[in-house]
C-alpha cells in the first residue's frame, strides 16, 4: 500500500552545532562505556543530523487505519501473499533448516519478514547511526535511543557489518526483519556460519534466523497455532474479550464460542478473545504463540497481522467475519471507489489505495469546492453517492 512516505527522497543530514556539541558529550558516555575511541571516533564523526527522522517520529500516527485497511490492504493483499508464497519457495531450504533449529514454522518466519520488510526489499538504508544519535539528541524518547545507540557502536565493535553497512529505518531497525540494536545484541544468531551476525546482507539466512530464534526464546511453540477465528454466540458478553482475559478452550466453548464451521474451537491451552474490529468484527480465540508475537511488536493488529499472513502463505483461507465499516461508514472498497471517481472527474487522488491522506483530503476540498459544498475534506457515503450519479 503506498503512502506519500513510502518512497521519500533520501534523508539529508542538516548543519547543527547543538547536535555537534551534544556527540562530543555523547562521545565520553560511548567511551566509558568500554567502546574503544577508535570505534566511537568515526562513526560520530560520520554521524549527521537528520531532521527528517524527527520529522516522522512525530507523525507517526498520521493515518488512522481500519482494521479491514491493515488486513485486506497490507498484510493479505493478493500481492503480499503471492509474494510470500514465492519467498517460501525460493528460500525453502534455509526456512526448512531454521524451523528445524528453533522451532518456529518457515510460514510464520516468511510472515514475520514480509510485514517487516516486504521479504528483504525494504529493509531501510538510512545510516542507523545517524538515526538513533539525532533521536537521541532530540530527546523524546532520548534514554531509550541512546542505548540504541550504544547497541549499534558495539555492532560496529564486534564486527558484525561495516559502518557504511549499518544502515536500517528511521527509527534504528535493522535489516530482513527489522531488529533494533539492542533485540540485535542478544538475539541476533550467526545462522550462515561465517562469524559474522549479518542482518543487512542481501542474504536473509542470518536475518531470519535471528526472528526465529527471538520468537523460540519468547517462548514458541511449534505445531500450535497463534489463534483461530471464531463465531460468538447471540447475545454474548463481549466484556469477557481482551488480552487481559484468559481461560481454558472448555470454558469459552461453555459460554458458546465455535470455530467458523460451527465445532468445538481447538485446544491449544489458555486462550483469549480478541475483538479487533469491535464487537460487531472479526473474533479471535488466540493461544501462546499470539502473546509470542506480542513480544516482537505489542501490536494486536500485528500480531494478528503476523498470524493471518503465515496462515494465508500456508494456504489457508481468508478472514470470514464482518469487518466494520470506518467513521464514516464506508469499507475500504467504497474509499477506493471514491478516489477512482474523484480521479475520473478531473480531482486526482494519486492513487486509489482506499487510505484517505492528504492527496485524497484535498482533491475531495477541490470537489465539494467546484460543487458548492460544504467543504469539509472529509469523505461520507453521501459524497459516494453523488460521484456515482454522475459517473
Ligand atoms: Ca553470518
Amino acid at each position: 500500500m503506498s503512502t506519500p512516505t513510502a518512497r521519500a527522497a533520501p534523508m539529508r543530514a542538516e548543519r547543527n552545532p547543538a547536535f555537534d556539541a551534544w556527540k562530543s558529550q555523547f562521545r565520553g558516555r560511548a567511551i566509558s562505556a568500554g567502546i574503544p575511541a577508535n570505534v566511537v571516533d568515526p562513526a560520530l564523526n560520520a554521524a549527521g543530523f537528520l531532521p527528517d527522522v524527527i520529522a516522522r517520529d512525530r507523525r507517526q500516527t498520521e493515518f488512522t487505519r481500519t482494521f479491514e485497511d491493515y488486513i485486506q490492504g497490507i498484510v493479505a493483499s493478493d500481492e503480499r501473499i503471492a509474494a510470500g508464497r514465492a519467498a517460501l519457495s525460493r528460500h525453502n531450504a534455509t526456512l526448512r533448516a531454521i524451523e528445524a533449529r528453533y522451532g518456529v514454522e518457515a510460514e510464520v518466519v516468511t510472515a514475520v519478514w514480509g510485514l517487516e520488510s516486504r521479504y528483504g526489499t525494504e529493509r531501510g538504508d538510512i545510516p542507523v547511526i545517524s538515526a538513533t544519535a539525532t533521536l537521541a539528541f532530540d530527546g523524546r524518547r532520548g534514554a531509550f535511543f541512546e542505548s540504541q545507540l550504544l547497541a549499534a557502536l558495539r555492532i560496529l565493535q564486534r564486527g558484525d557489518t561495516s559502518l557504511a553497512n549499518l544502515r536500517g529505518s528511521w527509527a534504528g531497525a535493522m535489516g530482513h526483519t527489522q531488529f533494533i540494536p539492542t533485540t540485535y545484541q542478544d538475539y541476533a544468531v550467526d545462522f550462515t556460519g561465517n562469524g559474522r551476525r549479518d542482518i543487512w546482507s542481501d542474504d536473509p539466512a542470518d536475518g531470519l534466523a535471528s526472528a526465529a530464534n527471538y520468537l523460540s526464546r519468547m517462548g514458541w511453540r511449534r505445531g500450535a497455532p497463534w489463534g483461530v477465528e471464531v463465531r460468538l454466540p447471540e447475545g454474548f458478553n463481549t466484556g469477557l474479550a481482551g488480552r487481559g482475559s484468559t481461560r481454558s478452550v472448555g470454558e469459552w466453548a461453555g459460554l458458546g464460542l465455535r470455530d467458523m464451521d460451527g465445532r468445538n474451537p481447538p485446544d491449544h491451552g489458555a486462550a483469549s478473545l480478541i475483538l479487533p474490529d469491535g464487537p460487531r468484527g472479526p473474533a479471535f480465540l488466540v493461544f501462546q504463540n499470539f502473546r509470542t508475537i506480542l513480544r516482537y511488536n505489542n501490536s494486536e493488529f500485528y500480531a494478528i497481522g503476523i498470524g493471518h499472513l503465515s496462515d494465508r502463505i500456508a494456504g489457508r483461507g481468508p478472514i470470514r467475519g464482518n469487518f466494520q465499516p470506518d467513521r464514516h461508514g464506508l469499507r475500504v472498497g467504497d474509499r477506493q471507489e471514491l478516489q477512482r471517481l474523484l480521479t475520473r472527474a478531473g480531482f486526482d487522488t494519486q492513487g486509489a489505495d482506499g487510505v484517505i491522506g492528504p492527496n485524497s483530503e484535498s482533491a475531495i476540498r477541490a470537489y465539494q469546492q467546484a460543487r458548492g459544498l460544504p467543504v469539509t475534506g472529509q469523505p461520507s457515503r453521501a459524497l459516494l453517492d453523488m460521484l456515482r450519479s454522475r459517473a
